[in-house]
Order: structure tokens, then sequence, then C-alpha cells
């Protein structure tokens, strides 16, 4: 009997490893993403807590204040996975742990309850930008070495904030003097600008799915756009990389991705 194609080509491969992020076209089921965005629907409309809103933030664009207009504009629907079986059969999916195995090298694959899981619900009118950041940065595992699982439920554009990334700098060292106090990048320093002018933007169709390094900076624009973008962020390491006792990282028990 032959054994199965890989899930990804050896050029895929190479390209995550040496650029930090690898888009799979088309990956989530269209019945799927159908299911998954109307529960977020519904939850956006009431505001289902746990929610993160854009006034806890203060990114650029962010409204000061829950009392004025736009503070009540939700951000992110907090732990996805606790929150409806329809989020549960994506994040612990065929499609997603396929890709995952092949891009850690390895079988044993958890979900990280802890950090992203969420669905992040840039809404027209009071979205906020996010600079230029690691995903590591306030991240505690015995290696910064995490992937996460971006899903477009509907088209990502620049005009409503899709992903920026800086291709290979899950691989570089950066000394401390180049981040500001919150750990974004500075945007005054020259090195920095070199840095920013390797952008590239990430647009996504629905139903495909961005895999990034957790060391790999991105960036994202306000939605200017006239409808909320759903996308939905799951979180994965080996489990063998585990998050260190104490921390905000080991908050939540991870969940073990089945073969
Ligand atoms: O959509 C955005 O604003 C980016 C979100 C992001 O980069 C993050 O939560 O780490």
């Amino acid at each position: 009997m032959n054994a199965p194609a890989p899930v990804l080509t050896d050029i895929e491969q190479a390209a995550f490893e040496r650029d930090g992020y690898l888009v799979c076209q088309g990956l989530a089921p269209e019945d799927q993403i159908e299911n998954m965005l109307a529960v977020a629907t519904d939850h956006l409309a009431v505001n289902l807590a746990p929610v993160e809103y854009e006034v806890d933030v203060q990114y650029p664009g962010s409204p000061v204040s829950m009392d004025e207009p736009g503070g009540q504009t939700c951000r992110r629907l907090l732990h996805a996975y606790a929150r409806d079986e329809a989020f549960r059969r994506w994040a612990a999916g065929p499609e997603i742990r396929g890709v995952l195995t092949a891009l850690f090298r390895a079988d044993d694959v958890v979900l990280s309850q802890c950090h992203h899981n969420c669905v992040m619900t840039k809404q027209p009118g009071f979205s906020s930008a996010t600079l230029w950041h690691q995903d590591n940065r306030y991240w505690s595992f015995d290696q910064q070495n995490l992937i996460s699982v971006w899903l477009a439920m509907g088209d990502e554009t620049r005009q409503n904030g899709c992903l920026r990334v800086i291709p290979g700098t899950h691989r570089m060292q950066f000394e401390p003097g180049r981040f500001d106090a919150a750990l974004f990048l500075r945007p005054d320093l020259p090195e920095n600008k070199t840095l920013m002018a390797q952008a590239r933007v990430v647009e996504l169709h629905r139903g495909d799915v961005l895999f990034f390094h957790s060391r790999l900076f991105h960036a994202a624009g306000r939605n200017l756009s006239e409808e909320t973008k759903f996308s939905l962020v799951f979180t994965y390491h080996e489990a063998a990389n585990n998050p260190i006792e104490g921390t905000r990282s080991a908050r939540f028990p991870g969940i073990p991705l089945e073969a």
C-alpha cells in the first residue's frame, strides 16, 4: 500500500521555516465556516462574555472610555474553545492537526487555551490598529516555538485591516532597545524602519488559513470597511514544550490534538 501523501510539500515546509508563516488557501470547509460565523455573530450581538473591548487595549484608534461613542466595541470574543462545539471541532480538527504536525515535525501537538483562543471581531468605525510585535513577548514556555492558526472567516484585505508580517523575523535576535515599554517595535529607530519596509501584506480569502510562528513580527490596520471582520485564532505548541508554572501561559489546561 502507498504511504499517504504528505500534507505539505517540501517547498511549503521550507517556506514556513524561512519566512515564519504559511498560507493554506481554502483549508477550512465552507459548512464549518458558516456554522462558526453564525455562532460568532450571535455572541457578538450581545457581547457574550468573556470579551476584550477595544477600550481595554488602548491601541491607536481605540475609544478612550466605555462611555464614549464606540466604547462598547468588542475586539475579541475570548475563550473560543470553551464557547461552542463548532469552534472546538475546527480547533482540534484534522485540517489543522495535519499542517501542524508537519510544521512542528512532531506528532504530539497541544492547543493552548491561554493565548489567542479567540474570535477577533474587527468592527467598522471603532476598531484599532495593532503595531509591530511578536506574540511571544508575553508568553512563557520552555521554548519560544509556538504556532498560531488564523482562519479568515471572511475576506481579509488592506481595507478591513488584514495582517502584515515581516518574513524571517522569527529567526532574528533583537536587543531590548528596539522595543517600547509595551514591547512594540519602536517606529522612530532607523533599523526598525528598515525592517518594517520589508513587510508583506497577507490578504486572505474566506476559508484561507495563516499559520505563523510566535516570534514572527506582525501588525494590522483598522477596519475601514462597512462590515465586521471575523477571524478565528488558536495557538499550538509541541507537547514537550511546556508552559512555565505560575505564569499566564499555564492558567488553563492545554488540549492535546487527537490523531
Ligand atoms: O488584527 C489585529 O489587530 C492583530 C491582532 C494581533 O496581532 C494579535 O492579537 O496578536
